[in-house]
């Protein structure tokens, strides 16, 4: 169904997301690509695909990596948005451990309130409900939040924005836990989101951020994770500078394996920065992570990485092999249209996603079909779109394995296992 769209399509920015400084430079140029988590129901549905410019550029001020172009939010989340999070048993696994140490670190109970921002389909605050700590959910995606209410999550279907924030608070709203899981990087007002983060925590409330850290993106070129949901790649650096900005400071810092590699910020209204994010500071700057340098090669790098995998899969097709994707990941949107894969190469993608079956890449128009596909079509290779979570699709899928199969992992180079 069409929808009425405010505003323009898309902006280009001018000057830095988070500090508003003018120093930016382009490093990397993916040209133009479709919307990652726009799925076109058929092959030929008549209506062009929007396609829109895909560049990443280095702010010389605040040391933000961002992409240039922003597309307006409605187009990209609220449009029958495809990405529901509990379809990763590892995924579920990795919010339930963070919600019990949560729980046990902060000593949370009945009378406590947890806020969570993107909330999608309540894979994470459903953990928080199973211990009677009472939760609200904010994410503007409706087919997820629908999914969240049968849990027993309470959504309110918006986006957060700074208003949004203030208008809780003057409710008496105010949260002992803020998560915001893989959306600080999504969101076009930056500053504005942060400052209602701060609105909304408790004096001794904590948020609890997680995002994908620019540092393993850059050194294992995992430039598919670039598309235009994604309008940051933090560092701890620039993340520092952002909170501070408006009365947050960030505290302490994990690293994760989870999607590629990702950070996880506990951020307080009250400044005690500890040895991790001290650290992490340093190590930064030793590693030039603050400065344009450490960015130059990357463009070099992802062009030897797409020319690679473009090979290995026109010999490996040239030599009689049939080959399937696996993950119809926003991820894999990016990569098959900047690497240039197309129905020539691939025969089908697979995904346990029931919301993305039936449904085509973007770009590429690869059909998606559900998991048991592989067993019935027993594809020679299988091209791993979703690398982030290779040990669960190899654990699953044992019989394809044992058949015969074998599994193509893109990044950081093409390798067959
Ligand atoms: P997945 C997502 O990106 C969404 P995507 C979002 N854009 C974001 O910010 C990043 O994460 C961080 C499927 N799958 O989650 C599910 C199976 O079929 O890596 C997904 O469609 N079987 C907000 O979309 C896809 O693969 C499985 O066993 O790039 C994985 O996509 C598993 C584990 C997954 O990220
Ligand atoms: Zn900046």
């Amino acid at each position: 169904m069409a929808m009425m769209i405010v505003g323009a399509a898309s902006v280009t920015e001018q000057v830095c997301r988070s500090c508003g400084g003018s120093h930016i430079n382009t490093f990397l140029k993916l040209g133009t690509t479709p919307l990652a988590d726009r799925l076109p129901s058929s092959i030929d549905d008549g209506e062009e695909e929007p396609v829109f410019p895909l560049s990443v550029a280095f702010c010389g001020d605040c040391s933000l990596v961002q992409i240039t172009e922003t597309v307006n939010p409605r187009i990209l989340f609220a449009n029958a948005y495809p990405y529901y999070s509990s379809f990763s048993q590892a995924l579920l696994r990795h919010s339930r451990d963070n919600v019990l140490d949560l729980i046990e670190r902060r000593g949370l109970h009945s009378g406590s309130f947890v806020i969570e921002l993107a909330s999608n389909d309540g894979y994470l605050l459903k953990n928080y409900v199973e211990a009677g700590i009472p939760v609200l959910g904010i994410d503007p995606a409706d087919g997820p939040a629908a999914v969240a209410s049968e849990f027993g999550v309470p959504t309110h279907v918006a986006f957060f924005t700074r208003e949004l924030a203030e208008s809780l608070r003057r409710q008496g709203v105010r949260a002992d836990v803020i998560h915001a899981n893989n959306v600080l990087a999504h969101v076009a007002d930056t500053n504005g989101f942060v400052a209602g983060i701060a609105l909304l925590l408790k004096d001794d409330g904590v948020a609890v951020l997680e995002a994908p850290y620019v540092e393993p993106m850059i050194d294992h070129c995992e430039f598919d994770t670039i598309y235009h949901e994604h309008l940051c790649y933090f560092s701890v650096t620039a993340l520092d500078k952002l909170f501070r900005r408006h009365g947050l400071y960030l505290n302490e810092i994990k690293q994760l394996s989870i999607h590629g590699g990702s950070l996880r910020l506990y951020v307080e209204l009250q400044e005690r920065v500890g040895v991790s994010v001290r650290d992490q500071l340093a190590h930064e700057k030793a590693q030039g992570i603050d400065a344009i340098d450490y960015y130059i090669d990357f463009s070099a790098t992802v062009d030897k990485l797409k020319v690679d995998l473009s090979t290995l899969l026109r010999r490996l097709k040239a030599d009689g092999a049939s080959i399937a994707a696996y993950g119809a990941a926003a991820k894999g949107a990016t990569l098959i249209n900047t690497v240039g894969i197309g129905r020539d190469l691939i025969d089908f993608v697979v995904d346990r996603n029931t919301h993305k079956q039936g449904k085509y890449m973007p770009g590429q128009k690869i059909p998606i079909r559900s998991t048991e596909a592989l067993l019935e079509a027993q594809p020679d290779y299988v091209l791993v779109l979703a690398w982030n979570f290779l040990d669960e699709i190899m654990a699953q899928q044992t019989e394809y394995r044992a058949r015969g199969g074998k599994f193509i992992v893109p990044v950081p180079n093409p390798r067959i296992v």
